[in-house]
């Protein structure tokens, strides 16, 4: 690496340490900017670099709250608000047991490049706790959600930073923390939040948009190829929001979709995925995957604590979480036949893997392009609810169209201009970072 690029990635380790996930997530970025820095010289002469790595403010409170059985919980908070260079913070809240600083301010990095390429005003950030959800009932979330919401109130606002959904966040969790909100600041504030219910302020396709992205995404680099998503058989991990959306958007333009999975196995579906079987299991009943492979029957198989990657398919969209596939898998990927890799999760793929996928000319689109969907179509429900106004499906679903199609193209001519064609992780990473870049040097040191 570069001696500029080197010295900051070593501050970087300096000052954070043991955020392991927040140290890749630089050192992913940092290894396209080589380039970039020649071009701008004027970038590292105003210390951009040391500025993006260093969050504008992180937010880190105590959550504590009262169990069914009467008992007092104690969890951690966070909101790390990154940056704000184009827009309000913006980004997701994560409710997982393995949350800690490190993986708030991996997120919230991601976020400020990601937000940058969909070409909407919104800046950077992400929040969350160490919060557990699984098993607990309807009115212990809520508690917890509105004892969170009690600390995180002051620190938001419609031009100050959004939340929204991610890992344990979604319809009901934004629903008790708009309700806590409102109560806190007797304010019909709509666009402080976005992933609400359509019938208070959400927008139509923000439930799919994640997962429709990723998709859309993944056609545009097929088309690439004169490829198509007909014909394709698809392995998606993950069987959350994002994972559902995928599988159903996949089906919609004729591909097999053959797997989904947990985090205690994954399945595997010959005749295709029954997504709305998966969707009544996951989102109604909140349900496992395993209910998903006793319910549906047939050849259908659970293979508890496997590996999905070890399912021979042309297409993979890895939609669960962080590091969840590896060398290993993305050497047997491409020695069964893969065609392309796109990330609806965040970072899901090893900086190895991804190595592994470009030296094979295998299609990969790293998740802060192909998974843009969902937090372009959160700014179009801030559209919404600053215009007082609510799209059609079909109109929504057009813009959502629309921001993917622009954001691969972007990524594209952005990876030829600087001598990489078809790397999209060049091409993300380095659209994503001169727009921030240029926008700090024009508001000075701050
Ligand atoms: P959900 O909570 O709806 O679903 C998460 C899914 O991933 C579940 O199937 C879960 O299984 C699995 N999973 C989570 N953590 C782990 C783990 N440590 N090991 C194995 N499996 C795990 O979340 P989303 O679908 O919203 O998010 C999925 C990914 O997409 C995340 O990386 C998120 O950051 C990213 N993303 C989400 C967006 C959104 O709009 N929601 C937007 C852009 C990216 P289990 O139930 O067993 O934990
Ligand atoms: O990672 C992400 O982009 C999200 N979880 C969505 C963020 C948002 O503000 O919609």
């Amino acid at each position: 690496m570069d001696t500029r690029l080197e010295s900051v990635r070593e501050i970087v380790l300096e000052r954070n340490p043991g955020e392991n996930e927040f140290h890749q997530a630089v050192a992913e970025v940092f290894s396209s900017l080589v380039p970039v820095l020649d071009k701008h010289p004027e970038f590292a002469d105003a210390s951009i670099l040391e500025r993006i790595c260093e969050p504008e403010r992180q937010i880190i409170f105590r959550v504590p709250w009262v169990d069914d059985s009467g008992q007092v919980q104690i969890n951690r908070g966070f909101r790390v608000e990154f940056n704000s260079a184009l827009g309000p913070y913006k980004g997701g809240l994560r409710f997982h047991p393995s949350v800690y600083l490190g993986i708030i301010k991996f997120l919230g990095f991601e976020q400020i490049f990601k937000n940058a390429l969909t070409g909407m005003p919104i800046g950077g950030g992400k929040g969350g706790a160490d919060f557990d959800p699984r098993g607990r009932s309807d009115g212990e979330i809520m508690r917890f959600c509105q004892s969170f919401m009690t600390e995180l109130y002051r620190h938001i606002g419609e031009y100050t930073d959004v939340p929204a959904g991610d890992i344990g966040v979604g319809g009901r969790e934004i629903g008790y923390l708009f309700g806590q909100y409102k109560r806190i600041t007797n304010r019909y504030e709509s666009g402080v939040l976005t992933g609400k219910g359509v019938t208070w302020g959400g927008s139509l396709v923000r439930p799919e948009a994640t997962g429709y992205g990723t998709v859309l995404f993944t056609q545009e680099m097929l088309r690439t190829r004169n490829q198509t998503f007909d014909g394709q058989r698809v392995a998606v991990s993950g069987a959350g929001n994002v994972a559902i959306h995928a599988i159903a958007k996949s089906q919609a333009l004729g591909a097999s979709v053959v797997t989904c999975s947990d985090s205690s196995g994954y399945v595997v579906d010959e005749d295709g995925i029954d997504v709305e079987l998966l969707q009544q299991i996951k989102e109604v009943e909140r349900g496992r995957i395993s209910d998903y492979a006793e319910r549906r029957g047939g050849s259908v198989k659970f293979v508890e604590g496997g590996s999905v990657w070890d399912v021979d398919v042309t297409v993979a969209l890895p939609c669960a979480t962080q590091n969840e596939l590896d060398e290993a898998d993305a050497a047997k990927l491409v020695k069964s036949g893969l065609v392309a890799v796109a990330e609806g999760a965040n970072m899901p793929c090893t900086s190895k893997a991804a190595d592994i996928f470009h030296d094979a000319g295998v299609l990969f689109g790293p998740g802060k392009a192909a998974n843009a969907g969902g937090v372009a179509t959160s700014a179009l429900e801030m559209q919404q609810n600053a215009s007082r106004d609510a799209w059609t499906f079909e109109y929504t679903e057009e813009r959502l169209t629309d921001i993917m199609v622009g954001i691969h193209d972007r990524c594209a001519a952005t990876a030829d201009e600087y001598g990489k064609p078809g790397n999209y992780v060049v091409g993300a990473n380095i659209s994503g970072f001169v727009k921030v870049a240029d926008a700090m040097l024009a508001q000075g040191v701050i």
